[in-house]
């Protein structure tokens, strides 16, 4: 069968790098394919926001870099909480630079991304380079990377032949790539007519994801769990503001409802896909 009938179980016994298989395992386990994407500004309102989401998520993506009173106990808290909980962790920090450079951005500096983040990913406009800079740091420590195969914006220029380039330069590092930021699946693309289609799994994490509006005054583009899911393959639903809401004080029992609701929308999507 292909890669997107197969059961999420089925698909982490293939996969070798470590965090893509654990991020299978978890999806499976706790029967959920969402991810919530906490983009607020003060650590306290962060932190609540991920205890509450924690039990119906495989994954929590941060941008820590918006967090004005960072320290590194906001890390800590973030790891008790993924234990906590059982979750991974993925810095949606979007590396774009020369191999040297994201090698730094990666293990150093205020925030030492490689040391928590299971996840991370990178913009492939340098070229293969930059997979060569991360994997230094990130292959020895078990981590896994995403690629931005397409954005889900209007007017995105990855499209296309990008796109493609995108998907060969992960082909070639299977070590390390586990799978794209996507709007679709990318099973095949970029592949040349001499070129019979590999036994491939990537995994395609999709932001852009809502129920209630269709994007934002800039630029966001939403769609919903079933069309990214069902109709697109994807296998993970990233999503933010529709669960947290525009008040980053939300209370607690709202953005629960709202981590149940975008759960079972994804999964129900999920189950429909494969025919269980
Ligand atoms: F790569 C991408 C992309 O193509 N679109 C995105 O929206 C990343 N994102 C991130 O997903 C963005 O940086 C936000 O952190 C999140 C979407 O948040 P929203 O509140 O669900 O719109």
């Amino acid at each position: 069968a292909s890669v997107a009938m197969q059961t999420y179980a089925q698909r982490a016994a293939k996969q070798t790098n470590p965090a893509a298989r654990a991020l299978l395992e978890t999806i499976e386990r706790k029967r959920t394919n969402l991810c919530v994407s906490v983009d607020v500004t003060k650590q306290a309102d962060f932190l609540r926001i991920i205890d509450t989401v924690g039990p119906y998520i495989c994954l929590v993506k941060t941008h820590v870099d918006v967090i004005e009173d960072f320290d590194s106990s906001v890390i800590d808290r973030l790891q008790e909480l993924s234990a906590k909980h059982d979750f991974l962790i993925f810095e949606d920090r979007k590396f774009a630079d020369i191999g040297n450079t994201v090698a730094l951005q990666y293990s150093s500096g205020v925030y030492k991304i490689a040391s928590w983040s299971h996840i991370t990913n990178a913009h492939p406009v340098p070229g293969p380079s930059i997979i060569s800079g991360l994997s230094s740091v990130g292959v020895p420590l078990g981590r896994g990377l995403l690629l931005l195969a397409e954005m889900s914006t209007k007017g995105s220029l990855a499209t296309g032949s990008y796109t493609e380039e995108a998907v060969r330069m992960a082909r070639a590092n299977r070590d390390f790539v586990i799978g794209f930021i996507a709007q679709h699946r990318m099973d095949g693309v970029g592949l040349r007519e001499d070129e019979s289609s590999p036994d491939e799994d990537f995994l395609v994490l999709t932001p852009g994801v809502g129920l209630d509006a269709k994007g934002d005054a800039m630029g966001q583009q939403y769609r919903t769990p079933r069309e990214v899911v069902l109709e697109s393959g994807c296998d993970v639903i990233i999503v933010g503001r529709g669960v947290y809401g525009k008040d980053n004080a939300a209370d607690p029992d709202a953005v629960r409802v709202q981590a149940e609701r975008y759960r079972a929308e994804g999964w129900k999507a999920y189950q429909e896909r494969v025919g269980i």
